[in-house]
């Protein structure tokens, strides 16, 4: 019998987000919720750090923070998915769960350039146990114009109707999104494509992970495509993760829109996917790593995490992701709340690897050009944000990455102040500046406690709260 992957060193495991008991894990699955508790899955391969044909691994929440470790809900072992348990979504139906994934299949194991993706269903009664369809795959080939990259499915209903909508490449080599309808989730109706790339290098090669919701009375495309070349300051990981905001047509199976705009603007973000809770907040959370990163916590037996969930909302053209309001529940201590006056002050804390932190800065009537928050080693600056005034440019600097690769940008709107939200667990740090306009997603890697300054060019108001967090 093969055993999971044993943790050899804690040093990088997260305290509060999701991540892989041991061994590997990349996109979250099947986000949703089910006789009260929120569930996610996650492409998994349980007996390595490296990535090997994919599991789903599980794990469910009453308050999308504590979780609770599963049985893996799927594994690869039937003809269809042999070579792996691909990314899907989750859906009730008359009170079953309906998994709804992607089959991977390669002709000739050695050779990953050829394989068969079909869609299929997996279900269950008490959300814990999952049994694969008798009648998979319930897609087994993808339309006659598209190359052999199909997969993703996300499930949702429209009316009396469930859609998936699938990621594609066309014939052509363009990424596009194709729906498809059902009744009874076992049988799909082919619809045709909503949006297709506008060229490789523009929109990309393939989309991964689409994602279709309606949100404050607009509609959003999500996905990942493969592809896009970088511009400038723009597109800088290798694959980028981001939406289209428009309207979807249901009688033409269109979708009217606008421009491809990232989500997240940190180098360790991909494969999102969003679940409507209860309360009907739209809620995104994707994988807290990139394909092509380093990986450190290889070498001590497990590999990736997800990110904080977060909460989506759109406005001025383009969409927030805020914290959950369920993460104050992880405070703690409450370590600084003064006001204080700055050019280089060095932001004391008990446990700065586990912590929540506000800053305020009273930048309108601000003579100086450049704030920096920096979270530091002995060493280096391991991971620093700057703020520069003249351009409200803000620019994320990895030490670790080589330095073609060490920045990410994003530009702000024009506010009076400027507002960064940060949250630090053991190996990660996530920053949300001005409530989620803008968003960095970063991994770091260090083996001491590393420190957290504020530094300017010149003195600033800058109002500090902090919380330490309970894991
Ligand atoms: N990861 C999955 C695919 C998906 C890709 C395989 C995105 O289903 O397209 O692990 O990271």
């Amino acid at each position: 019998m093969r055993v999971p992957a044993k943790i050899t060193n804690e040093r990088y495991r997260l305290n509060y987000h999701v991540s892989t008991p041991s061994g590997w894990m990349n996109d979250p699955n099947g986000f949703s919720y089910y006789q009260g508790y929120y569930h996610i899955f996650y492409q998994y391969y349980p007996y390595s750090s490296k990535r090997g044909p994919m599991h789903w691994g599980h794990y469910r929440s009453q308050d999308l923070i504590h979780w609770e470790e599963l049985p893996i809900a799927l594994t690869p072992d039937s003809p269809e998915d042999d070579n792996g348990c691909y990314s899907g979504s989750a859906i009730e139906k008359d009170g079953r769960l309906y998994l709804i994934y992607t089959g991977n299949h390669y002709y000739d194991v050695n050779d990953h350039s050829r394989f068969c993706q079909t869609q299929n269903v997996a279900y269950s009664d008490d959300g814990i146990h999952f049994t694969k369809y008798s009648g998979n795959p319930v897609i087994a080939l993808p339309p006659a114009d598209n190359s052999q990259h199909f997969r993703d499915p996300k499930v949702w209903q429209h009316g009396d109707s469930y859609y998936i909508i699938v990621g594609s490449q066309n014939k052509a080599g363009l990424g596009r999104a194709i729906t498809y309808k059902s009744t009874d989730l076992l049988h799909w109706k082919y619809l045709g494509p909503i949006a297709v790339s506008q060229g490789r290098d523009n929109e990309g090669y393939t989309w991964e992970c689409p994602d279709l919701f309606s949100l404050n009375g607009q509609d959003v495309l999500l996905c990942s495509p493969q592809g896009i070349a970088a511009k400038g300051k723009k597109y800088l990981n290798l694959y980028q993760t981001g939406y289209f905001i428009g309207k979807m047509d249901y009688h033409q199976n269109q979708f009217a829109h606008g421009a491809f705009q990232e989500l997240d603007h940190g180098h360790d973000f991909y494969a999102a996917q969003t679940m409507l809770t209860p309360d009907n907040r739209r809620i995104v959370i994707g994988w807290l790593d990139m394909w092509h990163a380093d990986f450190p916590e290889q070498a001590d037996g497990w590999c990736g995490a997800l990110t904080l969930p977060r909460e989506l909302t759109l406005k001025n053209n383009q969409l927030y992701m805020k914290p959950i309001k369920e993460l104050k529940q992880l405070r703690q201590e409450k370590v600084i709340a003064e006001k204080l006056v700055t050019s280089s002050q060095q932001i004391n804390v008990s446990d700065p690897q586990h912590l929540e932190l506000f800053l305020t800065a009273e930048t309108e009537n601000w003579s100086g050009n450049e704030i920096n928050l920096v979270l530091k080693n002995k060493q280096e600056n391991l991971v620093t944000l700057t703020w520069n005034k003249g351009n409200n440019e803000v620019v994320l600097t990895r030490a670790d990455k080589p330095a073609a690769d060490s920045r990410r940008y994003g530009r702000l709107r024009p506010k009076p102040n400027l507002k960064i939200q940060v949250f630090i667990d053991t190996s990660s740090i996530e920053f949300f500046i001005n409530d989620g306009e803008l968003v960095f997603s970063e991994r770091y890697y260090t083996s001491e406690t590393p420190q957290i300054l504020v530094n300017a060019d010149q003195s600033v108001k800058v109002n500090i709260i902090g919380y330490t967090l309970a894991k």
